[in-house]
C-alpha cells in the first residue's frame, strides 16, 4: 500500500466506508472456494494502491487477563511464537488468505458482546462477557491446533471448559447436540459482504453433547496472557483439541442445544471432504491431501514437517467417545 495514510489523520469510520464504497465499485463476483483451494481471498488484495490504509494498530487491542489456574499437560513440543499465532490465520469474515483477518479486523471492536444460550435448556440465558468473566474462572490450556490444511500449531489459550457453561442453562433430556454460530454483520466483517464471500454465513458449527461435555472443549477468551485477538475470534471462541480447526468456530454469539445433529458450515459446502466429527485422523486422508503428516509452524522461517497424531495425540481423553464408531464412515 503505497498511499498509507497515518492512523492519527483520519477516524476508522470514516477509512471503513471509503473501503465500502471501493468494494462496492469493484463489483466482482466470486466462485466457491474449499478450505485449501487458492480463492476469494486474493480478492482482497485485487485493491492493490486503490484500497484506503486500515489503521496502524488494530482499534481493539487485547488486555491482561488474571489466571488463576494453569492446567498441566504433557505437551513437549515448543510454543508456537505468538506473532505467528496472531498473523497465521483462518477466519473467512475477514478473509480467505491467511493474513487477511489480521489485517482487515484493525477496525472490529468485539465490545460490547453478548451470547444467547437457548434451545433444549431449562433456563436460557443472555450473557455479556462481564458476566462471563465473573461466572468463570480463566484457566490456561496449552493445546495443539491442527488445521485440515496440515498445518498445526502449538497455543497457549486462555478460557474455562464449555461444560461449565452448559451446566448453567441446565439442558433438558432432549440435548442431544449443541449448536454454535458466529456473529454475522457483513458491515463490521467485509468477508460476509455477500460479493466477496466464498462461504454461507453466519459460519456455523456443532458437536454431539458428550463431545461439548468433555473436559478438554474449552471456550476461549483468550491467548499468551491476553484477551483474543480479533483475528483469532475475539471475544469468545471454541477450542476442540482434537478435531480438525475448522470445529474450533470464533466470535460466537449463539449456542443452541438441539434434539437434532445441527448442520455445519464446511459438511454443508462439501460434505466429501469435512465430515461433522472432523476428528483428527492420520489414517483417513482428505480426497485431496494426505492428513498422514502436518507442517509444525514454530520460531523457524520453513515449518517443520511432522508426523499427524491420532486424535491429534489426545487419543487417551477422547477415544472412549467413539467407541463402535466406524471412523472412516464418521469422519
Ligand atoms: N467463524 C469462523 N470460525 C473459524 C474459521 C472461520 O473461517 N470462521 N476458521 C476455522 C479454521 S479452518 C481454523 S484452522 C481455526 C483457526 O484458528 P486461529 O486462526 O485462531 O489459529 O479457526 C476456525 N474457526
Ligand atoms: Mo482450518
Amino acid at each position: 500500500m503505497k498511499n498509507k495514510i497515518p492512523s492519527s489523520a483520519i477516524t476508522p469510520e470514516k477509512i471503513y466506508r471509503q473501503r465500502r464504497e471501493i468494494m462496492k465499485k469493484a463489483g466482482v463476483g466470486v466462485g466457491l472456494s474449499a478450505v485449501a483451494a487458492p480463492s476469494a481471498g486474493a480478492l482482497f488484495g485485487l485493491f492493490g494502491d486503490d484500497e484506503p490504509a486500515q489503521p496502524d494498530v488494530a482499534v481493539y487491542q487485547p488486555k491482561p487477563l488474571t489466571i488463576s489456574k494453569k492446567v498441566p499437560n504433557n505437551l513437549t513440543e515448543k510454543l508456537t511464537p505468538e506473532s505467528k499465532v496472531t498473523s497465521h490465520n483462518n477466519f473467512y469474515e475477514f478473509g480467505t488468505n491467511k493474513t487477511d483477518p489480521i489485517e482487515n479486523s484493525k477496525l472490529f471492536n468485539p465490545e460490547p458482546w453478548t451470547i444467547e444460550i437457548d434451545g433444549e435448556v431449562k433456563q436460557k440465558v443472555t450473557l455479556d462477557m462481564d458476566a462471563i468473566f465473573k461466572q468463570h474462572a480463566i484457566e490456561e490450556r496449552i493445546y495443539r491446533l491442527r488445521c485440515v490444511e496440515a498445518w498445526s500449531m502449538v497455543i497457549p489459550w486462555l478460557g474455562f471448559p464449555l461444560a461449565a457453561l452448559l451446566k448453567q442453562v441446565k439442558p433438558t433430556s432432549k440435548a442431544k447436540y449443541v449448536a454454535f454460530q458466529t456473529l454475522y454483520d457483513p458491515e463490521r466483517m467485509p468477508g460476509q459482504n455477500s460479493r466477496f464471500s466464498s462461504i454461507p454465513f453466519p459460519y456455523v458449527e456443532g458437536l454431539t453433547m458428550a463431545e461439548a461435555m468433555h473436559p478438554l472443549t474449552l471456550m476461549s477468551v483468550g491467548l499468551y496472557g491476553k484477551t483474543l485477538p480479533a483475528q483469532n475470534g475475539a471475544p469468545l471462541r471454541l477450542v476442540v483439541p482434537w478435531k480438525y480447526g475448522f470445529k474450533s468456530i470464533k466470535s460466537i454469539v449463539k449456542i443452541t442445544l438441539t434434539e437434532q445433529q445441527p448442520p455445519t458450515t464446511w459438511q454443508a459446502l462439501a460434505p466429501n471432504e469435512y465430515g461433522f466429527y472432523a476428528n483428527v485422523n492420520p489414517e483417513v486422508d482428505h480426497p485431496r491431501w494426505s492428513q498422514g503428516s502436518e507442517r509444525r509452524i514454530n520460531d523457524g522461517f520453513r515449518a517443520e514437517r511432522i508426523p499427524t497424531l491420532m486424535f491429534n495425540g489426545y487419543q487417551d481423553e477422547v477415544a472412549s467417545l467413539y467407541k463402535g464408531l466406524d471412523l472412516r464412515k464418521f469422519y
